[in-house]
């Protein structure tokens, strides 16, 4: 999978390109990274990228040129891909966005800085806007790197226990629920035993173990995705007689 970003600044990337199992996959050529600087395609010697709001109002915004030149020359290196702009405005990212991402060819993300950007070049170049969430950020770095941090661990191979993805929180694999409390050693820690069922080597118990907290956890923190998964048909009726025990 081949992600181009639209950055200011690039070395933030290493976050992912650089450390644990994103930076692997990478190191692994599972994926790929090429971050574009808007500073690059700017006209004047000053290498301006931003400018004064017409209508007057805080802050700066950033100009459509250079954002437009940076991502023609991203199709002119790698064909057509979905512009995706992150921000506030956009659809919230979610478990489902990234599994879907992560069988697509790939995307542009456009990481914004300052107030935010020229109308005319969202209108011309933005396919799709995402939002981490409904909060706002400095630039729109941090949300890219969420978003492919979620998506390329669920590409193939980058997991090395390929079950593991598949237990998490969401995963339409669990119906998403949210996960089950996890233990390891020691058995025992500030007095507190690891729960008898997971030392007992009874595999059937033990899932059922898991997925009763997964109900148990959902019910309580995410009601909503309880109701989600009823209504796809996802909840079996041991689990409805486990959720009507709760009431
Ligand atoms: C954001 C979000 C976000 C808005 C103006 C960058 C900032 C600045 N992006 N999810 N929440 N972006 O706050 O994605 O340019």
């Amino acid at each position: 999978m081949r992600i181009d970003v639209i950055t200011l600044f690039p070395e933030l990337f290493t976050a992912i390109t650089d450390a644990g199992v994103t930076g692997r996959a990478h190191a692994q050529a599972l994926w790929s990274l090429h971050a574009v600087n808007p500073r690059d395609f700017s006209q004047d010697i000053h290498r301006t990228v931003d400018d004064r709001p017409y209508g007057g109002g805080p802050g700066m915004v950033m100009m459509a040129e250079p954002l437009g030149k940076a991502v023609e020359s991203i199709k002119d290196a790698r064909g057509d891909a979905p512009v995706v702009l992150l921000s506030p405005i956009g659809k919230q990212f979610n478990q489902t966005l990234a599994e879907e991402t992560s069988r697509s060819a790939g995307v542009v993300f456009v990481c914004g800085r300052y107030e935010g950007i020229d109308q005319r070049f969202i209108d011309k170049y933005v396919d799709e806007q995402w939002s981490l969430g409904d909060f706002v950020l400095s630039g729109g770095e941090i949300a890219a790197m969420a978003m492919i941090d979620a998506t390329v661990r669920l590409l193939p191979g980058v997991l090395n226990h390929s079950d593991s993805a598949l237990q998490d929180s969401f995963q339409t694999s669990i119906s998403g629920l949210l996960d089950s409390p996890h233990f390891t050693r020691p058995d025992v820690f500030d007095n507190i035993k690891v729960p008898d069922v997971l030392l007992s080597g009874n595999h059937a118990r033990i899932a059922r173990w898991r997925r009763e907290q997964s109900l148990l956890l959902t019910e309580k923190n995410r009601p909503d995705l309880i109701r989600a998964a009823r209504a796809r048909g996802d909840l079996s009726r041991e689990d409805e007689v486990f959720l009507g025990t709760l009431v």
